[in-house]
C-alpha cells in the first residue's frame, strides 16, 4: 500500500478542548500519526511518499471560498485581537443557531469563528491551516495516484476531516479530506464514487457535502447519534435529497456493538456501494471503533481490523484510504495498519 504522508500535520497541535464541561487536553494529538507511520515502517507495507501541492481550487470544489479564506487567515486574526492570544488556542463560544442570520459575515473574529463551526472541541492553532492544507494535499495526491492506476493509496493525515462541512469546522476537522479526494476522483474521470465511512462517529460533513448529488454515494457505519457525537445527523432515515435521493446510507449501531454485528453492517454498506455501481471508493478510515478508545463505544479488537481490510478489498475497486479518528494512541498504528495490510493481502 502506497502511503502519502507529510510531517506538517504536527503543526496542528491543540492544547485543550471543551469536553463535558471542562477544558481537557486534546485527544487528537500529533502522536496519533506518528504511531501509524511507525507501524507502516515496521511492517514494510509499501512506499511512503510526500504529497504534491495543489491549487486552492482542488479544495473549493467542496468548501466555500469564504470558509477557506476564513481558515487561512484565522490565526492572524486571533492574534490581532490580543497579542497574548499567541499563547492560547482559538475556541469558538457563540453560534448562530436557528433564527439567526448566516448570510452576514460579522467583522468580529469570534463571531465569524462561530459562524464557521459547530462545537467547542476543535481548537484552531497557529499551524492549523498549514497542517490541514497539507493534509488535503495528501488526500489529493492519493486520489491522483489511484486515478493513475494504483489499486489503493493511504493518505496519512491529521487533523481528520469527515466532520468538516462545506463551510464549517468541528469534531477536530477543518478540511474534509475524504470529500476532497472523492471530488478529485470525480474530476479525474471516475463517473461514480462512493465514500465509505467506518469511523465510530458519523461523517456529518461528508454526508452534507454530497447529500443532494447522484454521483457520490455516502455510506456510514457509526454510533447511534441518539447517544453519540455528532448527535444531530447520522440517522437511518437520511437517504439523500433531490437528485441524491437514495445515495446516502446511514447504519447507526448502539454503543457497545461488537465486531460480528459491526461487520454485518459493513457488509450492507459494501452491498449498497456495489448496487450503486461505484467506480472507486474513498474510505474514511477511523479506528475509534476499537474497544480501548477513550471517547467511543464499540468493541472491535486489533485483529478484527485485518478482516475489515479484507472485506473492503473484496469490493474490488480502486480505493483511497483517508485517516480519520482513533484515540487509543498506542494502538492506533496497529489498528489502522491492520486494515491496510488486510486489504493488501486480499487484493494480492
Ligand atoms: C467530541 C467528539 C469528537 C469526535 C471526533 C471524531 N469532542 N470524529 O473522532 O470522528
Ligand atoms: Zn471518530
Amino acid at each position: 500500500m502506497l502511503t502519502i504522508y507529510n510531517d506538517q500535520h504536527a503543526l496542528h497541535h491543540g492544547k485543550f478542548e471543551m469536553f463535558r464541561g471542562e477544558l481537557v487536553p486534546c485527544f487528537e494529538v500529533p502522536a496519533r500519526a506518528d504511531y501509524v507511520l511507525r507501524a507502516l515502517q515496521e511492517r514494510r507495507l509499501g512506499a511512503i511518499e510526500s504529497p504534491q501541492d495543489f491549487p486552492d481550487s482542488a479544495i473549493t470544489g467542496v468548501h466555500s471560498q469564504r470558509y477557506v479564506d476564513f481558515l487561512a487567515r484565522a490565526w492572524e486574526e486571533w492574534v490581532a485581537l490580543d497579542p497574548a492570544n499567541a499563547q492560547r488556542d482559538a475556541i469558538p463560544s457563540y453560534w448562530p443557531v436557528r433564527t439567526f442570520r448566516s448570510d452576514v459575515l460579522p467583522a468580529s473574529f469570534p463571531a465569524r469563528m462561530g459562524l464557521f463551526s459547530y462545537d467547542a472541541g476543535s481548537p484552531l492553532t497557529s499551524g492549523t491551516w498549514t497542517a490541514a492544507r497539507a493534509g488535503a494535499c495528501c488526500a489529493l495526491t492519493a486520489a491522483q495516484q489511484v486515478l493513475g492506476g494504483t489499486r489503493a493509496a493511504f493518505a496519512l493525515t491529521r487533523p481528520p476531516g469527515h466532520h468538516a462541512g462545506m463551510d464549517f469546522f468541528g469534531g477536530y476537522c477543518f478540511l474534509n479530506n475524504a470529500a476532497i479526494a472523492a471530488q478529485a476522483l470525480r474530476d479525474g474521470g471516475a463517473a461514480r464514487v462512493a465514500v465509505l465511512d467506518v469511523d465510530y462517529h458519523h461523517g456529518n460533513g461528508t454526508q452534507a457535502i454530497f447529500y443532494d448529488r447522484a454521483d457520490v454515494f455516502f455510506a456510514s457505519v457509526h454510533g447511534d447519534p441518539h447517544t453519540e457525537y455528532p448527535y444531530y445527523l447520522g440517522y437511518a432515515d437520511e437517504t439523500g435529497a433531490d437528485a441524491g435521493q437514495g445515495c446516502n446510507l446511514n447504519l447507526p449501531l448502539p454503543r457497545g456493538t461488537g465486531f460480528a454485528a459491526w461487520r454485518d453492517a459493513l457488509g450492507m454498506a459494501l452491498k449498497a456501494i456495489a448496487a450503486f455501481g461505484a467506480d472507486a471508493i474513498v474510505v474514511s478510515l477511523g479506528v475509534d471503533t476499537f474497544e480501548g478508545d477513550p471517547i467511543a463505544g464499540f468493541q472491535l479488537k486489533s485483529a478484527d481490523y485485518l478482516r475489515v481490510g479484507e472485506d473492503i478489498a473484496a469490493a474490488g475497486l480502486p480505493t483511497v484510504f483517508v485517516f480519520e479518528g482513533g484515540y487509543a494512541v498506542a494502538e492506533v498504528g496497529i489498528n489502522a495498519v491492520n486494515v491496510l495490510q488486510g486489504f493488501d493481502l486480499k487484493s494480492g
